[in-house]
């Protein structure tokens, strides 16, 4: 298969790429593009030349697989786009679908760019960790000044047609280029340096030294201040250097690593990517609370009708209400238009009592978290629901195949655990039963990429994936608070890029989802007799659910705020104390940074591995895209399992035979998983792991 073609049509040459699926430049468009090129330079009686691409979308970019190849190197493309641009007959680029990266830096090497309507650009690389690294930060600027070229490279953001058009990033909105629009275009001026006020530059090496753990924010400003200062030529090997330092970087190989395993965690070993599916052309959602609200949301805004259902009309109107407020407000911040937010309004409709649901093809029940409310609405769904509709089921932590069971129709069910809000968070956990039919689990893996949700399959157990890791992680948590370290101490450091970087340690977190709504589960949990049954047991939040010290919501928690700001709560210090005392938890004033973060990071690890071990996930990757999708577990590390590679599994399972030694280990929290103990022993690596025992 050849991925491109050098024809002629007419007086033009024209030289086509076809690399499905997005015309990513593989090593072989790369040389097929330089013979192309070559073809062009002898054709001398060719008037001008055409890049054109088939299929759904212009370049979208380097291959991302080429870039852990160390033998990878920008070089060969980047000087067919010094040629390009030289060439003293006319080279156009023919652009529609995603123009991205090495896509859009192939296009700007190009003397004209003609775009079809509704065709979008962006330099992402910053979200690979990378900088363009094909003259992007040398073009861009020079074409449409610093300042858009500084804000499209730092956040990689889109833009459309129009935009592109007012900035000057294209030159023409049309479906082709034709002999006599290419000969009538005046060439757009490009500056030999970047115009732009000096303080775009500040604003990017003060982004920079903020992201001080992120290198690519350092070539952005080093950069784009040698587009302002210096000739081309000089400015590109500025460009080389980083970006050659930039590809084997940890945050790089992070965001690459990240991006695939994206996409891999949709796909089920055993369910083939065709696999059967039922249709859904109607979603009702049973229970209007936040949630509720949220997931009707996030469907209505991906073009699917929606019912909403509660017990009365009040709570259908107060629903109602707040989903026009949140579509107010996303139109307010530019983040949708009124036309969209007026075609989301009329697919959602309320209605009163279950029937409602009747002849939906999905339903989502998403009422309070409580096993027997779960039951009763089970049963009740299985009775109403339509032969062959999906029921699933919104729950965090509660078992799916009991309540798949009450249904009475448990290859109909699945767990969808959202995370909240609903129409904002990307997360979406989806939970096989027992008895979840392969069809029901093909349907809901595409329903979830259509309202785009990031998806990661888990298996039945306590917590599912991200919430089973995260019970340890407030766990150590709140037993370094009772040895005497404070929410603020232990959550600084977590947050503290030099060490992890959270986006929010975990108290804080807490605070803002509700001490309530966790400390009920673990209740729950411990009173099955399926937690553990330790009477100091997450002792903090069960007494904090007590006591009414539930959080932000609440004016105190593990904070006291005053409106949204967090400050110390001496009461919770007391608390601390005060427990610390009934359970016999000594006091400790050696507690290191270095430990605090141990201790939360490398029990989340092993717990991984138990869940890897169980085939609650199919692989290490999936784990890490629960964290950095849902938790805030910040991208440029890549996830807790990445990251556990990074460090090296044998530090982590030495650290961790080294707190069961040093603390005793009644419990067993700190047993080391085998499988865990036997990648380290081997070599191996967690992030990689896949049910099959192989590499990925
Ligand atoms: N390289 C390799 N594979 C890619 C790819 C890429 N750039 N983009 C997409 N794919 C694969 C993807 O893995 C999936 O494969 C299939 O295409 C469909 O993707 C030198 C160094 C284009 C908006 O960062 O943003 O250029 O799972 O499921 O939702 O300066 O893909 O089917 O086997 O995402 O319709 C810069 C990344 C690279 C663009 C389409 N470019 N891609 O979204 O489909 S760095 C990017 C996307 C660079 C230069 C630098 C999206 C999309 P599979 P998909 P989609």
């Amino acid at each position: 298969m050849t991925a491109t073609r050098y024809v002629r049509e007419g007086t033009l040459a024209v030289l086509e790429i076809d690399n499905p699926p997005v015309n990513a430049l593989s090593g072989l468009v790369i040389s097929g593009l330089i013979e192309g090129f070559d073809k062009f330079e002898r054709d001398e009686d060719a008037a001008a030349l055409v890049l054109r691409c088939r299929g759904r979308t212009f370049v979208a970019g380097g291959d991302i697989a080429m870039f852990d190849d160390p033998a990878f190197s920008p070089a060969p493309f980047n000087d067919l786009l010094n040629r390009i641009s030289a060439s003293p007959r006319r080279v156009v680029a023919e652009l529609f679908g995603t123009v991205l990266g090495g896509g859009l830096e192939l296009a700007l090497a190009c003397h004209f760019r003609i775009a079809c309507e509704n065709t979008r650009f962006a330099l992402p690389e910053i979200r690979l960790g990378l900088i363009p690294g094909s003259h992007g930060t040398q073009r861009l600027p020079r074409l449409v000044g610093l300042a858009e070229a500084g804000r499209m490279i730092s956040t990689g953001e889109m833009i459309d047609t129009g935009r592109a058009l007012e900035i000057g990033l294209i030159d023409l909105i049309a479906d082709s280029a034709d002999a006599v629009a290419i000969a009538t275009l005046s060439p757009r001026p490009v500056a030999a340096q970047a115009e732009g006020a000096p303080e775009v530059l500040r604003n990017l090496a003060d982004a920079a030294q903020l992201r001080i753990h992120e290198p690519a924010y350092q070539a952005i400003a080093e950069t784009l201040a040698a587009a302002a200062q210096l000739p081309f030529e000089k400015a590109a090997e500025v460009e080389a250097d980083w970006f050659r330092r930039l590809l084997p970087s940890a945050p790089a190989r992070a965001q690459r690593y990240l991006f695939f395993a994206e996409r891999r965690s949709a796909e089920v070993p055993g369910l083939s990517r065709g696999a059967a599916t039922r249709a859904v052309e109607r979603v009702g959602v049973l229970g209007a609370g936040m949630m509720g609200v949220g997931i009707a949301l996030s469907f209505a805004l991906a073009g699917l009708p929606v019912t909403l259902s509660e017990v009365e009309q009040s709570r259908i109107d107060a629903a109602l209400e707040r989903i026009e407020g949140t579509l107010a407000g996303m139109v307010r911040r530019g983040r949708l238009s009124e036309h969209a937010a007026q075609a989301c309004r009329n697919r959602i409709s309320g209605a009163v009592g279950i029937k409602a649901l009747s002849q939906a093809d999905l339903v989502i029940e998403a009422v309070f978290e409580d096993m027997a409310i779960k039951l009763d609405v089970a049963r009740e769904l299985g009775r109403t629901c339509k032969p062959g509709a999906i029921i699933a089921t919104n729950t965090s932590t509660l078992d799916v195949d009991v309540i798949a069971a009450a249904t009475g129709r448990p290859q109909d069910v699945v767990g969808t655990h959202f995370f909240s809000p609903a129409h904002v968070m990307r997360l979406l956990e989806v939970v096989r039963g027992r008895e979840t039919a392969a069809d029901v689990l093909s349907t809901v893996l595409g329903i979830a990429r259509r309202i785009g949700k990031t998806v990661a399959v888990s298996g039945v157990c306590y917590g599912f994936i991200g919430n089973r890791m995260a019970e340890v992680y407030m766990r150590e948590s709140e037993a370094m608070q009772l040895e005497g370290a404070s929410p603020e101490r232990i959550d600084g450091v977590i947050e503290d890029p030099a060490w992890l970087g959270m986006a929010m340690g975990p108290s804080r977190m807490l605070d803002m989802a509700g001490v309530d709504v966790g400390a009920r589960t673990v209740i729950e949990w411990i009173a099955s007799g399926e937690g553990p049954q330790e009477p100091a047991y997450r002792a903090l939040c069960r007494r904090m659910f007590e006591t009414g010290s539930h959080g932000q919501k609440a004016g105190y928690g593990y904070y006291r705020y005053e409106g949204r700001k967090a400050l110390s709560n001496p009461a919770h210090a007391a608390l601390a104390a005060e427990l610390a005392e009934l359970h016999g938890v000594v006091h400790r004033n050696d507690l290191t940074e270095r430990e605090i973060f141990e201790r939360l990071l490398y029990p989340m690890v092993n717990e991984a591995a138990h869940i890897l071990a169980e085939g609650i996930a199919a692989r290490g990757s999936d784990i890490d895209v629960v964290w950095t999708a849902g938790y805030g577990f910040p991208r440029w590390r890549g996830g807790p399992l990445f990251m556990a590679d990074e460090i090296g599994l044998p530090e982590i399972v030495a650290r961790l035979d080294h707190y069961a030694a040093r603390d005793g280990d009644p419990h067993g929290y700190w047993q080391v998983s085998p499988l865990l103990r036997s990648l380290a022993a081997q070599g191996g690596r967690i992030s990689s792991w896949t049910g099959k025992g192989e590499r990925e």
